[in-house]
C-alpha cells in the first residue's frame, strides 16, 4: 500500500486530496496543527478511529515551522509521497503578517526537504505553488514560461518555495514538481476568500439573515476552477516517470463583479450596479435594496489584475481534464452555501 503525507490537510485542497488518495487505495497521513477548537471540519467525514484496522487516515501534529516536528514525522512514515499544502494561504493577510507568512509558505517547504535528503527516502515531493508568482502581467495566458512577479509577500514566499522545489531536484535529483495552480475553489473553501465570501452571504442576504455584503475591488479577473478536479492534476504530476512543473488553470478568466451576478441572479436577485470606484453598490433590482457596497479595507496595497492560466501542457502530458465549467462551480457553491444557510436558520428556530 503507498504512503502519502499531506501538510494543509485540514484545508480545502487537504481534505480533497485525501479523500482521491483514499479512493486509490493509499494509506494517508496528515500534519495537523494544534488549535485551540477544532480544525478538522473538513476531514471529519473520512476519519476513523485509528484503532479500527481498517483505517487508513492518520493525523500527526507538526508545524511547518517546526523542523523537528517535520523530521520526526517524515522518520516514522517514510511516505512514498509528500504533498505540500500548508500555507498562509491567504494574500490580503499576508501583508499582515509577512515576516510569517515567509517562514511558512517559503521555509517550511524547504524544512520539508531538507527532511527528505537527511533522512535519504525515496519520497515524491509536490509544492503548492501558485499563479500568485505571475502578479503583475507579463503576458497572458501565463504559462509555464511566463516570468513571474510577485506582488505579495505571500506570492514573495511562494516563489523562493517554487524555486528551491527546482533546485532540490537539479541538486539532488530529488523527485520534485512545482504545481502552478491557479485559484480553485469549492463549498470547502475558507470564507474569507472571495468566492465562497459571496456565496456565503448572498445565501444569508436572500434567507434574510445578513443585510449587505462588504468586498473590496470588483474589478479583478481571476481564473477559478474547481479543487476537487485540481488535486487530480498534484497526484498526476507525482506519477510521471520524469518530474516536471505544470500550470493548472481552466483558460478562462472572470471579474469578481461577474462572480457576483451570477451568484445573485441564481438566488433571484439580479443585480444592478449603481455609482463608481468605493461608492459603487450593488442593488437588488427586484427589491430595490442595497445588497453589496464597497469597504477599501479590503483593497491591497498591491493588487493582481488579471489571472489566466494555459493548461496545455498539463493536458498534453498528464491527461488532465477539467470536469466543472465557471457555471457548475458558481451554481455548486451557491447551493451548498444556501442548504448551509437554510440548516443554521432552522437551528435557530428563525
Ligand atoms: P487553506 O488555507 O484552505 O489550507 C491551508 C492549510 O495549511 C490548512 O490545513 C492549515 O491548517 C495549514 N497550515 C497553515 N499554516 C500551517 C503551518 N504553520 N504548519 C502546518 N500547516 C499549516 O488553503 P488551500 O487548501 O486553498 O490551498 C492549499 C495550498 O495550495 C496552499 O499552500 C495555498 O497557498 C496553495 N494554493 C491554493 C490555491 C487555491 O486557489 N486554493 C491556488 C494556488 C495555490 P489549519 O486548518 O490549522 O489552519
Ligand atoms: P487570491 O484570492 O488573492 O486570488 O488568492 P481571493 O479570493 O482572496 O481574492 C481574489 C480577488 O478578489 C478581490 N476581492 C476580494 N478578496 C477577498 N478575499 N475579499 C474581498 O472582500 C474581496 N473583494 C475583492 C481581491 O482583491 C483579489 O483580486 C487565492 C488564494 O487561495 C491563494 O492561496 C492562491 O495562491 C491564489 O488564490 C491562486
Amino acid at each position: 500500500m503507498k504512503k502519502a503525507l499531506i501538510t494543509g490537510i485540514t484545508g480545502q485542497d487537504g481534505s480533497y486530496l485525501a479523500e482521491l488518495l483514499l479512493k486509490k487505495g493509499y494509506e494517508v497521513h496528515g500534519l495537523i496543527r494544534r488549535s485551540s477548537s477544532f480544525n478538522t471540519g473538513r476531514i471529519n467525514h473520512i476519519y476513523q478511529d485509528p484503532h479500527e484496522s481498517s483505517a487508513r487516515l492518520f493525523l500527526h501534529y507538526g508545524d511547518l515551522n517546526d523542523a523537528s516536528s517535520l523530521n520526526k514525522v517524515l522518520r516514522d512514515i517514510r511516505p512514498d509521497e509528500i504533498y505540500n499544502l500548508g500555507a498562509q494561504s491567504h494574500v490580503r493577510v499576508s501583508f499582515d503578517v509577512p515576516e510569517y507568512t515567509g517562514e511558512v509558505d517559503a521555509l517550511g517547504a524547504v524544512r520539508i526537504l531538507e527532511a527528505i535528503r537527511e533522512t535519504e527516502l525515496n519520497t515524491k515531493f509536490y509544492q503548492a505553488s501558485s499563479s500568485e508568482l505571475y502578479g503583475k502581467v507579463v503576458e497572458t495566458p501565463q504559462k509555464e514560461t511566463t516570468p513571474f512577479y510577485p506582488r505579495s509577500p505571500y506570492a514573495c514566499a511562494k516563489a523562493y518555495a517554487y524555486y528551491i522545489t527546482v533546485n532540490y531536484r537539479e541538486s539532488y535529483n530529488l523527485f520534485a514538481c512545482n504545481g502552478i495552480l491557479f485559484n480553485h475553489e469549492s463549498p470547502r473553501r475558507g470564507e474569507t476568500f472571495v468566492t465562497r465570501k459571496i456565496t456565503r452571504a448572498a445565501a444569508r442576504i436572500k434567507l434574510g439573515m445578513q443585510n449587505c455584503l462588504y468586498l473590496g475591488n470588483l474589478d479583478a479577473k481571476r481564473d477559478w476552477g474547481f479543487a476537487g478536479d485540481y488535486v487530480e492534476a498534484m497526484w498526476l504530476m507525482l506519477q510521471q516517470t520524469e518530474p516536471d512543473d505544470y500550470v493548472i488553470a481552466t483558460g478562462e478568466t472572470h471579474a469578481v463583479r461577474e462572480f457576483a451576478e451570477k451568484v445573485f441572479a441564481r438566488l433571484d436577485m439580479p443585480l444592478q450596479w449603481q455609482g463608481s470606484g468605493v461608492h459603487e453598490k450593488g442593488i437588488d433590482s427586484k427589491t430595490g435594496k442595497i445588497v453589496i457596497e464597497i469597504d477599501p479595507k479590503y483593497f491591497r496595497p498591491a493588487e493582481v489584475d488579471l489571472l489566466l492560466g494555459d493548461p496545455t501542457k498539463a493536458k498534453t502530458k498528464l491527461n488532465w481534464e477539467l470536469k466543472t465549467d465557471f457555471e457548475g462551480l458558481v451554481n455548486m457553491m451557491v447551493d451548498a452555501d444556501l442548504q448551509e444557510a437554510e440548516r443554521e436558520k432552522r437551528a435557530n428556530g428563525r
